[in-house]
C-alpha cells in the first residue's frame, strides 16, 4: 500500500502577511463582522463582535501556522504526537493575542468601535475538554511545545459537552452539560478530507498469501466516521503554530433512508445517534457494562483516528514505515491512549505486512507512557470478553505481545511465578481483564512518573517487577505550568510590577525571577506586591459577593483549596478545621483571630457519593458560619461553583494561602500547586507530589508543611493502624466531628453526615484524623505570620521568586532531550 511521497513546494504563492496596526484591526474587525458573521454592525450582538474578534485574531496566527507545517515537511524534523484523553485549553483569545502580542492593539481598535474588549474575553467560553490536572498539563504543555519550536500535534476528542456543569442545587452538585459548542467555535477547522474509519467488532480472517505467509485480517462489523477539527496552539511571540486535532465521531451513513422511507423515521436515524454518542460526553459514567464498552468505544475511537493519521502522514513524507522512530514520537498520556500500542502493531503487520518482531522494534520506538497516578480505580483494565467482542484482532495482538513480555522475563529474569502474575498483560485475579499500565509499560521505550516521589513510589509499587524486567525505562519528568497564561496573562498587575523592578526579560526566561529575591526585604517592593494582591483580592470578593451573595472583606487572609473533590486530596480535612476554628472563635472572643476567607471550588466526578456529600458539607457549614453574628464575619466559607480554567484564573493571584494537603504518597504531582506559587501565595501542604520539590526550591523557611510522609503513611497502612486515638487524644478534633456528626450543619437532616464521620474513626483512609493537629497547629502558625506583613510578603515574594523551575518549558525541555530525542530550537 505504498504512498505516493507528497512534495510540498516551498515556493507555492501566498496572501501578503497580515499586519496588526489598530487602524487595520478596527478595519478587519469590521470586514469580519459583516462578510464572515454577516452582521451589520449597528445591530450586532456582543457574541458577534466576539467572533469576529476572534476571526481577525486567528488570521494572524494562520501565516505562521502555514509557515510551521511547511518548515516541518521542508527540514524532516521528527514530530511529537501528544494522544490526551483530555486537553483542558480554557479560552483561547486572550492566550492568543497575548502570545502574539496585539493585545493593546486589538483593545484600543474594539474601543473605537466602542466594544470593550475586557467584556468579551469573559464572554468566550472555557472549553472544558478535560476534568483535572492531567488535561490542563496537556494544554500547557502544547503551548510549550510551540514556545520551544518543537513541531507537535496533540490528538484527542472533541466532546460535544466537555466536563458537565456544575450547579448547587441546595447546597448538593448537580451535572448539566456543558454547551461551550452553542454558538459556534471559530477557533476550529473542519477537516473532512481528513477522516478515517473506525471499525469495532466483527471477527478475524486468517488470509494466506501467494508466498504462503498468512496474514490476519480484522473485519469489523461496524464502523464511524472519525472527522478531524484542527485548533491552532501558538507559541510565546508566536514562536511556531502547532495544531491540536480533536476527532468528532460521525455516521458513516447519516440516514438510513429506506428505513426512513419506510416510515421507521427514528430507526433510521438510530445508526446515526450511535456513533455520535462516542463523542458527545467527557467521561460518560462507567457504573454500568454499557458506559464502560463506550469508554472503551472512545480510547480506541481516538487512539486508531490518530495513528491512522500519523502513518498517512508518516508515508507521505517518507514512503516507508522503518524510519518511524526516527521521525515520530508518540507520548501517551495515561492508560487512556493505550490500545493504541495494539493498534499500531496492527497496522503495522496486518496492514503494511511487517513481521512480529520488526513490528514490535518500531512500537517500542515510537511509544511513551506517562503515568498520572498510582491509585488502583485509576489504573484502568478491561475485561478480556468485552475486548474479545469489540476488538477481536486487538484482543489477539495483546495475547502476542503478553507471551513475549512473559518468555522474556522467565528466560532472561528467572522470574518466578508471582513476579509473571504480576507483569501480566493480563489480570487472573478478579475475572479476567487486560491491565492497560502494564500494556502501556511494555509497549513504550519510556515511561515516566510526574514528580520526583511519584517516580520512586512507581518504580517500588505498580511497577515494580516490571522496573525489574527493564531497570532503565522509568525515569522522571516533574509536571510544570505556563508561566504565559499562569502569570502573564491571569496576573497582569504583579506582571507589570515585577517587569518595573528587574526589568521584561523573566518574561521569556521566567527563571529570571530569581532577581526578586534580592528584592524580597525591600519594604517599599514589598507593599507593592501587597497592593497587586489586594487589587487581585478585591476582583475576586466582587466575584463573590456576585455569585454567591456573600460579602467578604479584601483585608482578610484568602485561604484556597480548587482542585478536584476527592477524598485523598483531604478537603475534608480543611472544612473539619473551619469547624474547629468556629469552635475556637466562639469560645474565645478575648483572642486577637485574623479574619480568614476559605474559599472551595471543584467538580465531583458524578457517581462519588463522598465527594458529592463533602461539597454538602462545606455548602452546609459555610451557612452556618456565614450567618453566625458571634463570629463577627472573622471566618468566612466560601463554594464557588463550576470551577474551571477561567475561574482558577481569577482566583489564583488572588490567593495569600494555597492548599495542597493530600494524603502523602497520592497526590501524583499537582500543578495547582505552582500556579499559586508563582502568583505569590504561601503553601499549606504535605510532603507530596510536587511540593517536595517545591520546598526545595523555595525553601523550607518559605513554606508550611506538615503532617505524615508518605513512608511514615504506608508504614502505618500495613500495620493496619487503628486511628481512633487520633481522635481521643485531639479534643478539638473530637467536639469538631462531633459536632457535624450530630447535626449541628444539617439540621434538616441530622444524620446526613454519620457515616461520612463514623468513616474517620473506623478505618480514616486518608488520614485526616492522624494528620489533623499538625494540620491545624499549622494553620494557628499561618496565622501569626499573617500578623507580621513584612515577612509574609517577603516570603510570599520569595515564593514567586523560586517558582522558574516550574515552568513547563523545563518539562518539555527534558521529554524533548530524554524522551523524544527532538531539538529544542526555541525559548530564550
Ligand atoms: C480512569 C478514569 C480517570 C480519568 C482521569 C481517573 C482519573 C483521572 C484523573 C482526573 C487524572 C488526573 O488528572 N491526574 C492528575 O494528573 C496531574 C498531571 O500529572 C497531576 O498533577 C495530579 O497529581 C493527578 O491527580
Amino acid at each position: 500500500m505504498a504512498e505516493q511521497p507528497l512534495v510540498i513546494d516551498s515556493n507555492a504563492p501566498r496572501p501578503e502577511p497580515r499586519t496588526s496596526s489598530v487602524e487595520t484591526l478596527r478595519q478587519e474587525i469590521l470586514e469580519r463582522l459583516t462578510y464572515s458573521v454577516g452582521k451589520d454592525p449597528a445591530v450586532a450582538r456582543p457574541h458577534d463582535w466576539l467572533t469576529a474578534t476572534i476571526l481577525t485574531v486567528r488570521d494572524r496566527i494562520m501565516d505562521q501556522w502555514m509557515e510551521s507545517s511547511r518548515d516541518t515537511w521542508r527540514t524532516g524534523k521528527k514530530r511529537v504526537y501528544y494522544l490526551s484523553l483530555e486537553f483542558l485549553i480554557g479560552r483561547l483569545m486572550r492566550d492568543a493575542m497575548s502570545n502574539i502580542g496585539i493585545m493593546e492593539q486589538v483593545q484600543s481598535a474594539l474601543k473605537s468601535l466602542d466594544v470593550d474588549l475586557s467584556s468579551l474575553i469573559t464572554l468566550e467560553p472555557d472549553a472544558a475538554l478535560g476534568n483535572g490536572g492531567l488535561g490542563r498539563l496537556a494544554a500547557c504543555f502544547m503551548e510549550s511545545m510551540a514556545t520551544l519550536k518543537i513541531p507537535a500535534y496533540g490528538y484527542g476528542i472533541r466532546y460535544v459537552h466537555g466536563l458537565f456543569r456544575q450547579e448547587m442545587s441546595e447546597g448538593w452538585q448537580v451535572e448539566l452539560p456543558e454547551e461551550w459548542l452553542a454558538h459556534g467555535n471559530p477557533w476550529e477547522f473542519e477537516r473532512r478530507e481528513s477522516s478515517y474509519e473506525i471499525g469495532f467488532g466483527g471477527h478475524v480472517e486468517p488470509i494466506t498469501e501467494p508466498d504462503g505467509t498468512v496474514r490476519q485480517e480484522w473485519r469489523p462489523s461496524d464502523h464511524v466516521l472519525a472527522v478531524a477539527f484542527d485548533t491552532p496552539v501558538v507559541g510565546w511571540r508566536g514562536a511556531r503554530v502547532n495544531t491540536l486535532r480533536l476527532w468528532s465521531a460521525q455516521p458513516i451513513d447519516p440516514i438510513l433512508l429506506d428505513k426512513f422511507n419506510s416510515g421507521d423515521h427514528i430507526g433510521a436515524l438510530e445508526e446515526s445517534a450511535k456513533a455520535e454518542s462516542i463523542t458527545r460526553v467527557l467521561y460518560p459514567a462507567d457504573g454500568t457494562p454499557a458506559g464502560q464498552e463506550l469508554r472503551l468505544r472512545q480510547e480506541f475511537f481516538f487512539s486508531s483516528a490518530s495513528l491512522q493519521d500519523i502513518v498517512r502522514r508518516h508515508l507521505q513524507q517518507y514512503g516507508d514505515l522503518g524510519s518511524l522512530p526516527d521521525k515520530v514520537a508518540v507520548q501517551l498520556n495515561d492508560t487512556h491512549p493505550a490500545i493504541s500500542v495494539a493498534e499500531l502493531m496492527r497496522i503495522l503487520m496486518d496492514m503494511h505486512g511487517m513481521k512480529f518482531s520488526s513490528a514490535w522494534d518500531i512500537c517500542r520506538g515510537v511509544f511513551g507512557y506517562t503515568n498520572h497516578t498510582l491509585l488502583p480505580e485509576a489504573l484502568e483494565t478491561w475485561p478480556v470478553a468485552l475486548l474479545e467482542r469489540l476488538l477481536p484482532r486487538h484482543m489477539q495482538i495483546i495475547y502476542a505481545i503478553n507471551a513475549e513480555v512473559l518468555a522474556d522475563a522467565r528466560n532472561r529474569a528467572g522470574f518466578n511465578d508471582g513476579q509473571i502474575a504480576s507483569i501480566s498483560l493480563i489480570d487472573e485475579n478478579a475475572g479476567r481483564r487486560v491491565r492497560m499500565g502494564q500494556l502501556a509499560f511494555v509497549g513504550s521505550h519510556s515511561i515516566n512518573g510526574v514528580s520526583a516521589l511519584h517516580t520512586e513510589l512507581m518504580k517500588k509499587t505498580v511497577f515494580k517487577d516490571l522496573h525489574t524486567l527493564y531497570p532503565n525505562r522509568i525515569n522522571n519528568k516533574t509536571n510544570g505550568i505556563t508561566p504565559r497564561r499562569w502569570l502573564l496573562e491571569c496576573n497582569p498587575g504583579l506582571t507589570r510590577l515585577i517587569t518595573d523592578r528587574i526589568g521584561p526579560d523573566f518574561q521569556d526566561d521566567v527563571t529570571l525571577l530569581k532577581a526578586l529575591d534580592a528584592h524580597a526585604g525591600d519594604p517599599n517592593f514589598q507593599q507593592q506586591f501587597a497592593a497587586v494582591k489586594r487589587a487581585n483580592k478585591a476582583v475576586l470578593a466582587e466575584l463573590i459577593r456576585e455569585r454567591m451573595g456573600v460579602v467578604v472583606s479584601p483585608d482578610a487572609l484568602f485561604d484556597v483549596q480548587i482542585k478536584r473533590i476527592h477524598e485523598y486530596k483531604r478537603q475534608l480535612l480543611n472544612i473539619i478545621e473551619a469547624v474547629a476554628l468556629y469552635d475556637d472563635i466562639r469560645a474565645h472572643p478575648e483572642r486577637n483571630w485574623v479574619p480568614r476567607v476559605k474559599v472551595f471550588a471543584g467538580k465531583a466526578a458524578p457517581g462519588y457519593w463522598n465527594a458529592k456529600l463533602i461539597i454538602k458539607l462545606i455548602n452546609d457549614v459555610s451557612k452556618v458560619i456565614n450567618n453566625d453574628p458571634s463570629v463577627r464575619g472573622l471566618l468566612k466559607v466560601v463554594f464557588l461553583p463550576n470551577y474551571n480554567v477561567s475561574l482558577a484564573e481569577t482566583i489564583i493571584p488572588a490567593a495569600d494561602l494555597s492548599e495542597q494537603i493530600s494524603t502523602a504518597g497520592m497526590e501524583a504531582s499537582g500543578t495547582g500547586n505552582m500556579k499559586f506559587g508563582l502568583n505569590g501565595a504561601l503553601t499549606v501542604g504535605t510532603l507530596d507530589g510536587a511540593n517536595i520539590e517545591m520546598r526545595d526550591n523555595v525553601g523550607p523557611e518559605n513554606i508550611f508543611i506538615f503532617g505524615l510522609t508518605a513512608e511514615q503513611v504506608a508504614e502505618r497502612r500495613a500495620r493496619s493502624e487503628v486511628p481512633r486515638s487520633a481522635i481521643d487524644n485531639s479534643p478539638r478534633l473530637k467536639e469538631a466531628l462531633e459536632s457535624i456528626s450530630s447535626g449541628l450543619f444539617s439540621p434538616d437532616d441530622r444524620n446526613r453526615y454519620r457515616d461520612l464521620v463514623g468513616g474517620l474513626y473506623d478505618h480514616d483512609w486518608f488520614f485526616v484524623a492522624r494528620d489533623f493537629d499538625a494540620y491545624a497547629a499549622k494553620q494557628r502558625e499561618i496565622d501569626k505570620l499573617w500578623n507580621n506583613p513584612d515577612k509574609w510578603y517577603s516570603m510570599a515574594i520569595r515564593n514567586t521568586a523560586n517558582m522558574g523551575w516550574s515552568s513547563s518549558d523545563r518539562t518539555i525541555r527534558q521529554y524533548a532531550e530524554d524522551i523524544w530525542s527532538v531539538p529544542v530550537t526555541g525559548g530564550e
